[in-house]
């Protein structure tokens, strides 16, 4: 017998191509030993061209999942991914409160909105449950720039741009927030793309090279795991974000084409092969 790593638990749908949603969050938290948890919020069907439909999995079955992990299993940190309803979005702000997730357990919201091919995995109406019932129970929330136009009506063109959106995203309620710049238009800065962390008074920035290639599914559900890995074995928030950009840099780096679409980002450069 052995010691039990930390738990993680992610709040999120299906991907049956395996490449983002609780598929990716599983495998991430795997590689950066934490157990992994899930509450399953929609069951998608797709692949590398898209996403082709998907169902809801029933509000008080989603919340009963989280609560019969949270009473018993001892969760460390939790992270959201795709929610897809208001109704979701209300019962899971609800047994968290319940549970001390977004309090004593820190929470990260990825406020997932769309797929890469641009499928729609949030109803249009539930953007402002999102807006007030997640958003202030937010430890971090950790929007790409699309994210950002949805959640406070600003259209990022600029670094100054940016902060000012982090100002606007803050005020809604989470203790932290991460703008990812990854979307950032080529030729609007230095080349670099910087993801900007904010505490309401502080900036932290974090810059990378833009890697080029196009398979980099998952690649938000995978920073978002890995940060919540990092916060599960108790890192400082800022420590957390280094770790997973750190992270999702190599998983982009390795990242391979698989179907004739968005191929995945990789976990695989964490563990030796074993085969
Ligand atoms: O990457 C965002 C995301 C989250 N969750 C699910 C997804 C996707 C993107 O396709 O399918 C289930």
């Amino acid at each position: 017998m052995t010691e039990a790593p930390p738990v993680a638990l992610t709040i999120a749908g299906s991907d049956s191509g395996g490449g983002a949603g609780l598929q990716a969050d599983l495998r991430t938290f795997t590689v950066c030993s934490v157990h992994g948890c899930v509450a399953v919020t929609a069951v998608t069907v797709q692949n590398s061209m898209g996403v082709a439909g998907y169902v809801e999995i029933p509000p008080s079955t989603v919340a009963d999942q989280i609560r019969a992990v949270a009473t018993d299993m001892g969760v460390a940190a939790a992270k959201t991914g795709m929610l897809s309803s208001a109704a979701i979005i209300a019962a899971v702000a609800e047994v968290c409160d319940d549970v001390g997730i977004g309090r004593s357990v820190p929470l990260v919201v990825d406020p997932v909105a769309a797929s890469m091919h641009g499928d729609p995995l949030l109803a249009d109406d539930a953007l402002a449950e999102l807006r007030s019932e997640l958003l202030p129970r937010a430890t971090l929330v950790t929007p790409n720039l699309d994210e950002v136009r949805l959640l406070v009506g600003v259209d990022v063109e600029s670094r100054a741009e940016q902060h000012e959106a982090a100002r606007a995203l803050h005020a809604l309620g989470p203790r932290w927030v991460l703008i990812k710049g990854g979307h950032l238009p080529d030729g609007a800065d230095d080349g670099l793309c910087l993801d900007l962390l904010f505490d309401g008074t502080d900036f932290t920035e974090f810059t990378g090279p833009r890697l080029a290639t196009p398979h980099t599914h998952g690649s938000g559900d995978s920073l978002a795991a890995a940060i919540t890995s990092a916060l599960a074995h108790g890192s400082p928030m800022p420590e957390a974000v280094g770790y997973g950009k750190r992270y999702i840099k190599q998983a982009i780096a390795h990242a391979y084409p698989l179907g004739a679409g968005l191929g995945p980002v990789s976990p695989f450069w964490r563990i030796q092969h074993p085969w």
